[in-house]
């Protein structure tokens, strides 16, 4: 146990390469080869992992791995190497005015609360002030072309135990597939996510999802819209949820003001961190927002800040926070992420209580620098 002040002696940035099992698609992009930026902090003694589960492409959201890469190494990283801190908020002092680019302020934040955690003996969920010891958890599918498979991979969850299925849907691939599956799984708990696919104009035709009891629809508009989902949210039944267009605390603070969401969706590389992230979770929380966490197609370290974020107390809905075997062959952390019947235990171990095997870091790193 160490309660002095931490410094980063040495900070390793490593693009590694993971395969899907599955290749997943949704309206705004696919992915099946993902490039994660893994971040290894060296001080006092202790190791922080952090994980920037950066997409390919700009079609999510606008970051893209290169430019997650590029503020890290030039700007986040150089700046806290060396430096005295004892909090996140001291560590967080540290970086550079940097605006948006929050995966890439995520990322290294992440390895600073596994950091410190490991120092003190304290773990990540405990640090956030999380309540429970497990995680209630649902699975997000990607688009098929072929209903059949998209049926048979919705079945083989539920065998799984896990406890609510999001599909995603975009133009002309929406009403007739939510159909398809309502009425092969009348009681399933089930949401959609469009991604940003549609835009006011679309209202009336989204107006026919009404009848098929979703808990949600999740960014049915434009990716940086916090306006036009308050009016749609007006004109149809079914409660909106927002991913893409929070990126912040104050983003949360204007979407609860204009009515433009009942639910939102906590992900910790969108919101620029876990510090911001139990922000936004405390004032939806209080302002009677449902929340659930999101995923990225976090390797393990991401995967574990999720479910340390998950264990909050405003967080009452099964999120897209799955075992690692529903997305990757082998996890680079040893243990990997499992979910027994659907449901995801929080660990009480010190910092975010994953053990990353360096062996098979360094045998899928495509690119690394070494500060120190
Ligand atoms: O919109 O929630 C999304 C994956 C990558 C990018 C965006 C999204 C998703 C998912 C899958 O829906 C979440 C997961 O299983 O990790
Ligand atoms: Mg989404």
């Amino acid at each position: 146990m160490y309660d002095g002040p931490m410094r980063i002696e040495r900070i390793v940035l490593r693009v590694v390469r993971m395969s899907l099992i599955t290749p997943f698609a949704s309206s705004s992009h696919a992915a099946q080869d993902l490039n994660h930026v893994v971040v290894r902090l060296d001080g006092e003694g202790a190791t922080g992992w952090g994980e920037c589960s950066t997409m390919n492409d700009p079609y999510y959201l606008d970051e893209t791995v290169e430019t997650a890469w590029h503020v890290m190494k030039d700007f986040l990283a150089p700046a806290v190497l060396g430096k005295r801190w004892t909090t996140i908020d001291e560590f967080l002092a540290l970086y550079p005015p940097v605006k948006g680019n929050t995966f890439a302020r995520a990322g290294l934040e992440m390895a600073a609360w596994d950091l410190l955690g490991c120092a003190n003996g304290a773990s990540v969920a405990s640090m956030l002030g999380g309540t429970r010891a497990e995680v209630e958890s649902g699975v997000s599918l990607g688009m098929e072309e072929e209903p059949s498979r998209l049926y048979d991979a919705i079945a083989g969850h539920l065998r799984e135990g896990y406890r609510r299925v999001k599909i995603k849907i975009g133009k002309g691939h929406d009403v007739g597939v939510v159909a398809g599956v309502r009425a092969r799984f009348p009681d399933l708990a089930l949401m959609v996510d469009a991604n940003s696919a549609y835009t006011l104009d679309d209202a009336d035709h989204l107006r026919r999802l009404d009848p098929f009891s979703l808990l949600m629809i999740e960014q049915p508009l434009a990716w940086d819209d916090i306006v036009d989902h308050a009016t749609l949210q007006r004109s149809i039944a079914t409660p909106v949820c927002l991913d893409e267009s929070v990126r912040s605390d104050a983003d949360a603070r204007h979407a609860i003001a204009l009515r433009s969401c009942r639910v939102l969706n906590l992900k910790v590389a969108r919101l620029g961190g876990l510090r911001e992230a139990k922000r936004v979770h405390d004032r939806c929380r209080a302002a009677g927002i449902a929340l659930w966490v999101g995923g990225m197609h976090d390797y393990g370290i991401g995967r574990a800040a999720n479910i340390a974020l998950a264990s909050l107390p405003g967080v009452t809905l099964p999120g897209d926070i799955s075992g690692s075997d529903k997305y990757f062959v082998e996890d680079i952390i040893d243990p990997p992420i499992l979910a027994d019947r659907g449901v995801l235990r929080v660990s009480d171990a010190p910092g975010l209580g994953v053990s990353p095997v360096e062996s098979r870091v360094g045998a899928r790193t495509v690119r690394e620098e070494i500060l120190s």
